[in-house]
């Protein structure tokens, strides 16, 4: 299959963040999708190619103009009023607090409206670089779109914890959620979304909560001990239309293959019977037993036996590219599922 993937990745990168109350190298690193390229080379997956920029309209179809002005503005507004370093949100409206719906004026304020949490910062570039994420989810689409039987978009940073405008954990854009809109604008009816990154997609399950043309399905870590918390719930099941067509499963800690084997089944069934026409994977191989944020406990032969059964779907594929820290053998896992896949 096709990879697609740009260098411009390298826009974006924290540096740092704090870690159970120490200031370490931030896990979700530049180095990560340079080691899931070279694997793809080393295993011949396919060609690796360019996306095209795609300009703001296929992004506006899942995220709003004023998140996306915000992404691209606060940076210099946070230079111009006098501060070095990198944009940092740091306050959240309490729930003491009453809920607002438009942007404070104030920056810091306005950080906080636009997000969750401060897993990652904005810098010079990051509006850049996950406007190219973006492109390269957008190009993975094109490719199913264009009668590929499955495409493997390498996004980088990750996207499905960003909502329609915010950000948090490692997420500025969501990808998976803007390519599987393309998928329907492409002239797809019902299309599935299968998140099997260890953390919950709350930013994808916002975004489509009230529709029944996307059905998502996401497979993590409880949200009563686990990021992003509060959102992922088996009860939390989809508004309005949308109602069914949201399915969680929280998963405890010290989860093994063969737990998470029985849940990814049952997903499996359900979104075999939406009947989708397109397949969007949030690939995170994070469930991995040495993942250093993690606490499922996959091998990295577990990843083969996924690919293989997302093929059983014998629909037209994309895979984006989620988390995975291990960067040892984050390349290994991630293109396992890939090879699962096409071997199947
Ligand atoms: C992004 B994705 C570690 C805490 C990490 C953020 C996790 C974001 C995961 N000190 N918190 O779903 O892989
Ligand atoms: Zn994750």
């Amino acid at each position: 299959m096709k990879t697609f993937y740009t260098a411009d990745h390298h826009l974006h990168h924290s540096g740092m963040e704090v870690s159970f109350g120490s200031i370490v190298e931030t896990f979700e690193k530049p180095e990560r999708a340079q080691i899931v390229l070279s694997r793809i080379k080393d295993v011949g997956l396919g060609p690796v190619l360019d996306p095209q920029p795609y300009g703001r309209a296929p992004i506006e179809r899942v995220h709003t103009p004023d998140y996306l002005d915000f992404l691209e503005n606060v940076f210099a507004e946070w230079r111009a009023a006098g501060r070095d370093g990198e944009v940092w949100p740091y306050s959240w409206r309490h729930r003491s607090m009453p809920p607002i719906d438009s942007p404070p004026s104030g920056l810091d304020a306005r950080l906080s409206y636009y997000s969750f949490d401060m897993a990652g910062s904005i810098t010079e570039t990051t509006s850049q670089a996950a406007r190219r994420a973006a492109d390269t989810a957008l190009a993975g689409a094109d490719a199913v779109l264009a009668g590929d039987r499955a495409a493997f978009s390498l996004c980088r940073p990750p996207g499905h914890h960003a909502g329609r405008d915010f950000f948090g954990g490692y997420c500025y854009l969501n990808n998976a959620a803007i390519a599987a809109q393309r998928l329907r604008d492409g002239g797809h009816e019902r299309v599935a979304i299968f998140d099997i990154d260890y953390h919950h997609g709350n930013g994808t399950q916002e975004i489509f909560y009230d529709r029944a043309d996307v059905l998502l399905a996401s497979l993590h870590g409880d949200p009563d001990f686990e990021f992003p918390f509060h959102l992922g719930y088996a009860r939390e099941r989809g508004a309005g239309a949308g109602e069914g067509f949201n399915l969680n499963y929280p998963l405890p800690a010290g989860t093994g293959w063969a737990e998470w084997r029985e849940a990814f089944e049952d997903a499996h069934e359900r979104i075999r019977d939406f009947q989708p026409s397109a397949l969007v994977v949030s690939l995170g191989v994070d469930t991995f037993k040495d993942d250093p944020i993690s606490q499922f406990n996959l091998d990295g032969e577990h990843f083969l036996v996924i690919g293989a059964r997302i093929a059983a779907f014998d629909l037209p594929t994309l895979f984006v590219m989620e988390g995975g820290y291990a960067v040892d053998a984050l390349g290994i896992n991630a293109v396992n599922v890939l090879q699962g896949f096409e071997r199947a």
